[in-house]
């Protein structure tokens, strides 16, 4: 994802005090060891989760409380039309486990 200039802090505050119905539905959506870090070069988010068997991750869009996220976050991210957040995906380079 993709931070706007000089919105690390205000990001890291509303992400502080995440919605806890927001929350449950990630949870509801199998998402656990969820980390979001800040490139503050690039500004780039880099977000790393884990999806549980039998996640529903894919349907978390169509929740109304995960558009009135967006919709809450969208002046300090770079959206997509809908306002959800502009995402692309990175190549997998090394794994060691
Ligand atoms: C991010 C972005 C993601 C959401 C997290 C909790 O800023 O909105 O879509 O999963 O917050």
């Amino acid at each position: 994802m993709q931070l706007k200039p000089g919105m690390a802090a205000e990001y890291r505050r509303r992400h502080d005090e995440l919605w806890p119905d927001l929350a449950e539905a990630l949870s509801q959506a199998g998402i656990h060891d969820y980390s979001i870090f800040l490139d503050e070069e690039t500004l780039i988010l880099f977000a790393v989760l884990k999806l549980r068997e039998n996640h529903s991750a894919d349907a978390l869009p169509q929740l109304p409380v995960m558009r009135r996220w967006w919709d809450h976050m969208a002046d300090i991210m770079e959206v997509e039309p809908g306002n959800r957040p502009r995402e692309w995906p990175l190549q997998p380079m090394f794994y060691f486990a």
